[in-house]
């Protein structure tokens, strides 16, 4: 080879290697690590103040590690719905999508087709199956959740009579889960008396959880208690029972807002209803988009990060995924509602 030759093509090599080496890193979209990094999160449906309070915390943790937010809400609660907004972050080139899934299954294909190019996949409130993801951030144990709420309505109905589940949608991995470990506590033979007479789905929409709560109060003229582990649901629910002048005579417990239930735990609609702060469940998975993003984990159980103000976490193997907790449910009553109520 020509001695000038040579030159140029070594010249060449030591600028492309000193531009390499003056970026922190690459992101798997090919962007260089001073770039921002795009973090989406894909809520469940719009008009859900639970949503927007779990999507807020999530863009605080994405603005606290320096990268940008995108938020996703579907119209309607629907896998349809956000397998479209998954292809859209996809042509985005976002580098990490983080999912409260309206579906356990039917986004597999979607999210599977992002991992592929190198986009950082979570699921978070709602689970996708453990193929579809890297990773999910749980609220509480689904176990304690489910089981506590039965204790609840057990001690509220006097042990016995006909109770009915308002839920959100039928295909919500979060409900589905908890409904599961309530049917598992009512095996217990305490609840001998108890009849579980209808799980309904008011899909999260307020008027579609109205017309069901009507319905269940039409159709069961005797119920004595209802369980909505939904905030949507328990709201609605809380709304027709008041206007209805039902109050001590149907009770409801559930998974509620403090803000949007206070009312009614103040005027005994509802005696006491627990919940997660959602603010704090955004801000986790924020952290935890972020740490899949640079690397400081892959969604390996045993694996740990700290996630800003919440401190350290580690991933724990549950089932055939992985997650990572953030907390114990909380218990909302007459004597603390006012503390809260503000807050989310
Ligand atoms: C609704 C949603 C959400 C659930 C809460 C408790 O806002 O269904 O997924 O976690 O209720």
């Amino acid at each position: 080879m020509k001695r000038w030759l040579v030159t140029i093509i070594s010249t060449i090599l030591v600028v492309a290697l000193l531009v390499g080496c003056t970026n922190t890193g690459s992101t798997p979209n090919g962007k260089s690590g001073n770039a921002q990094k795009k973090m989406a999160i894909i809520v469940k449906s719009t008009g859900n103040p639970f949503m927007e309070k779990m999507a807020e915390g999530f863009k605080t943790a994405v603005e606290e590690t320096g990268g940008q937010a995108i938020i996703k809400a579907p119209e309607q609660p629907t896998a349809e719905a956000q397998i479209q907004m998954i292809e859209e972050l996809i042509a985005q080139k976002v580098d990490a999508i983080a999912i409260s899934a309206n579906d356990p299954d039917a986004l597999q294909p979607a999210l599977q087709k992002a991992m592929k190019q190198g986009i950082k996949v979570l699921s978070v409130d709602s689970a996708v199956n453990a193929q579809s993801r890297m990773v999910h951030v749980q609220q509480a144990d689904p176990e304690r959740i489910g089981r506590v709420l039965v204790q609840a309505i057990y001690e509220m109905i006097g042990g016995e009579g006909e109770i009915a589940i308002l839920s959100a949608t039928s295909q919500s991995t979060n409900q589905n889960t908890w409904i599961k470990w309530m049917q598992e506590e009512l095996k217990d033979p305490k609840y001998s008396k108890v009849k579980l007479v209808k799980i309904a789905y008011g899909d999260d929409l307020r008027d579609k959880s109205v017309s069901e709560t009507e319905g269940l109060l039409k159709s069961y003229p005797n119920l004595k208690g209802i369980i909505a582990p939904t905030t949507v649901g328990i709201a609605a629910a809380a709304k027709v029972l008041t206007d209805k002048g039902l109050k001590g005579k149907v009770q409801l417990t559930g998974l509620g807002l403090p803000s949007e239930m206070a009312e009614y735990i103040e005027s005994g609609v509802c005696q006491w209803m627990y919940l997660w702060n959602p603010i704090d469940l955004g801000y986790l998975a924020g952290y935890a988009a972020d740490a899949l993003v640079t690397g400081k984990i892959t969604g390996k159980a045993g694996e740990k990060f700290t996630a800003g103000k919440l401190g350290e976490r580690e991933i724990i193997q549950v089932g055939d995924g992985t997650e990572i907790m953030l907390g114990d449910p909380f218990k909302f009553d007459a004597s603390n509602i006012g503390e809260w109520k503000n807050v989310y």
